[in-house]
C-alpha cells in the first residue's frame, strides 16, 4: 500500500481495502428465510492509489461494486472496482491523476476533459440494468452477474444532462423511474434535467429548469401527483473552484427551497417555496399527497453534516454539535401562497429507507441509522462524514412508534435493504452490513474489524439479527445498497 494520509477519510471503515475477490459459501450463523432470494448490491468508496492531495475526502474514492448473493440460506460476496474512464486512466498510470473532489482544475493536465465521477454512490436497478451512479456524472452500466463494467449510460445517446443523481425514484405502480441530474450543462451550471424512463427503461421525457443558487441536490421526492425538489444552502461557486479549492461551501444565513411542480408537467409550472435558513438534508424518507396537501420527511439536520462543506463556508461547527430530527414538512397547495409547516417525527439520523411499494404514498413505517445516546463504546471512525452510525430505528411515522436495534459495542452499521417476504401480513427483512470491532470497542487498531451481514426482522428491530453472514473481512463502508430479487435478475438485459 502506497501513502494513504492517515485522516478520518482513510481510517477505520474508510481504511483502504483496494481488493477484488469473491468468495463463495459464506459463514452463517442462524438461519436466513429461504425467501430472500437475491443479490444486495453495495456501493463502495475504496481509492484504487493514493491520492493526489493529502486533504483528499472519501466521496473522491473509486466505486466499488459489491455483491451479496443470497439461495437456499447460502451466500456468496463478491467485489470489483466499476472501471469508469478515471478508473481506467489512472491504472493504466498506475497513480492519481485526478485532484480534488468535484475540481477538475487540480487534476493532472494529461486528463482534462476526461470524464471524472467515481460511481461510488448508488447501485441502481431500473429497465433490467444496474447502474452505479453518483451525482457528478452519468451512471455506469455494470454487469450484475460478472459485476463487470459495460460502460456510461447515456439511454441510447438520448440523455442530455451531463449528471444523474445518484437517488432517481421508482414509482411502484407505473414502474416508470423519475429522475434528474444537476450542474446539467457543466461545472456551476445552475440548471437541472427532470427527467423520467419509462418502465422499460426508455429514456420518455428530459426538461431542464434553473435551481434558485447551485446546491448540492443529492436527493428528491415524488408523489402521485407531483415531483418534488427539496434543496440546501450548500453552494458551488466556480470562482473558489477554479482556484484549485472545494466545490461545496454552506451557507448559513441562507434559505432552504422546495421546488414543487405536477410530476407529469412542464418545469414552467415550478413553484418554489421558501424555507428554514441554514438547514441541510441529503436524503429524504418519502412524500405523499393528502388531499391538497403534500407530506415530504427529511432527515433534516441544522447544518450541513460534512465537515468539509462547513469548513469551506467559514462554520466552525464540531460533528457532535450537529443537531437535527427525522422532519415532516407539509405544504398546502391550495393555499394562495403555499408555505411550508414543519414538525418533528423522530430522532435525527440518516440512510432512510422504505419499502419500494410505498415509494410516493402513505406509509406505515421506514427504517433509518441513528447514534444510540446510550451505546457501550464510542462510535466506529469512518465512513463519509468520519464517525459512523451504532444503532438501526425503526419509526411509524402517524404514530411516532420506535423501536431500536443496537450495534455490538463500538460497531457500525449501514444502511439497510428491505426484502419483501411472499407471506400475508409478514413485514419482511431488512440486510444490513455490521462492522464489529475485533479488539476493545475504541482501543487498538480502528481498521481491525470483521464485517458481517445481518438478516434483521423488518418489523422486529429490537430483537436483533435472526441471521449473521460472517464476511471474514474488513469491509469498507458502504454508501448505498439495493436490493434486487432474483426474479428481477432473471429478467436481467444482459447474461452471466
Ligand atoms: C453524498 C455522497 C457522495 C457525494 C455527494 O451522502 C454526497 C452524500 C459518495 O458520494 O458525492
Ligand atoms: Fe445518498
Amino acid at each position: 500500500m502506497g501513502a494513504f494520509p492517515q485522516t478520518i477519510h482513510f481510517i477505520g471503515t474508510n481504511t483502504p481495502r483496494q481488493q477484488e475477490y469473491s468468495l463463495d459459501n459464506l459463514e452463517v450463523e442462524g438461519e436466513i428465510p429461504a425467501a430472500i432470494n437475491g443479490s444486495f448490491f453495495r456501493a463502495v468508496p475504496d481509492n484504487a492509489h493514493p491520492p493526489m492531495f493529502e486533504d483528499d475526502i472519501a466521496l473522491n474514492h473509486d466505486g466499488m461494486i459489491a455483491r451479496f448473493d443470497i439461495k437456499d440460506g447460502k451466500v456468496s460476496f463478491a467485489i470489483r472496482y466499476v472501471e469508469t474512464e478515471r478508473y481506467l486512466l489512472e491504472k493504466e498510470a498506475g497513480r492519481a491523476l485526478f485532484g480534488r473532489y468535484r475540481n477538475p482544475f487540480t487534476d493532472d493536465p494529461s486528463v482534462k476533459g476526461k470524464d471524472r465521477t467515481v460511481a461510488n454512490t448508488t447501485p441502481v436497478w431500473h429497465g433490467g440494468r444496474l447502474f452505479m451512479t453518483k451525482e457528478d456524472g452519468r451512471g455506469y452500466e455494470v454487469n450484475p452477474h460478472t459485476l463487470e463494467t459495460r460502460g456510461r449510460w447515456d439511454y441510447e445517446g438520448k440523455l442530455r444532462s451531463e449528471t444523474f443523481t445518484a437517488h432517481p425514484r421508482i414509482d411502484p405502480v407505473t414502474g416508470e423511474m423519475f429522475f434528474f441530474g444537476y450542474e446539467a450543462g457543466g461545472l456551476c451550471d445552475l440548471n437541472v434535467a427532470y427527467c423520467i424512463a419509462d418502465k422499460d427503461g426508455n429514456l420518455v421525457k428530459e426538461q431542464w429548469f434553473e435551481q434558485p443558487y447551485c446546491s448540492t441536490i443529492h436527493d428528491f421526492v415524488i408523489t402521485e401527483k407531483y415531483a418534488i425538489f427539496p434543496i440546501f444552502p450548500t453552494l458551488a461557486d466556480l470562482d473558489r473552484i477554479k482556484a484549485g479549492g472545494p466545490h461545496w461551501a454552506h451557507h448559513q444565513d441562507l434559505p432552504s427551497y422546495v421546488g414543487i411542480m405536477p410530476r407529469y408537467g412542464d418545469v414552467s409550472e415550478m413553484v418554489w417555496i421558501e424555507g428554514p435558513k441554514g438547514v441541510s438534508c441529503f436524503h429524504e424518507v418519502n412524500g405523499y399527497d393528502d388531499g391538497d396537501k403534500v407530506h415530504i420527511d427529511l432527515c433534516l439536520t441544522d447544518t450541513c453534516a460534512f465537515q468539509f462543506m462547513r469548513e469551506a463556508g467559514g462554520l466552525d461547527i464540531d460533528q457532535r454539535d450537529i443537531k437535527g430530527a427525522l422532519t415532516r414538512w407539509t405544504i398546502d397547495m391550495s393555499a394562495h401562497k403555499p408555505a411550508i409547516e414543519q414538525r418533528e417525527l423522530g430522532p435525527t439520523g440518516d440512510l432512510c429507507r422504505v419499502e419500494d411499494a410505498v415509494q410516493g404514498r402513505p406509509y406505515p413505517r421506514a427504517w433509518y441509522l441513528s447514534m444510540n445516546p446510550q451505546a457501550k463504546g464510542p462510535p466506529m471512525l469512518g465512513g463519509p462524514v468520519g464517525a459512523n452510525f451504532n444503532c438501526l430505528l425503526r419509526i411509524e411515522p402517524e404514530t411516532g412508534r420506535l423501536s431500536m436495534m443496537e450495534t455490538p459495542p463500538g460497531g457500525a452499521i449501514s444502511e439497510p435493504a428491505h426484502v419483501v417476504s411472499p407471506e400475508a401480513g409478514h413485514g419482511g427483512w431488512l440486510l444490513s452490513v455490521i462492522d464489529i470491532p475485533n479488539g476493545p470497542p475504541g482501543a487498538g487498531d480502528p481498521s481491525d474489524y470483521s464485517s458481517e451481514l445481518w438478516v434483521i426482522e423488518a418489523d422486529a428491530v429490537e430483537k436483533g439479527p435472526i441471521a449473521r453472514i460472517k464476511t471474514g473481512k474488513a469491509l469498507r463502508s458502504q454508501v448505498h445498497g439495493t436490493w434486487v430479487a432474483r426474479e428481477k435478475l432473471a429478467n436481467s438485459k444482459l447474461s452471466g
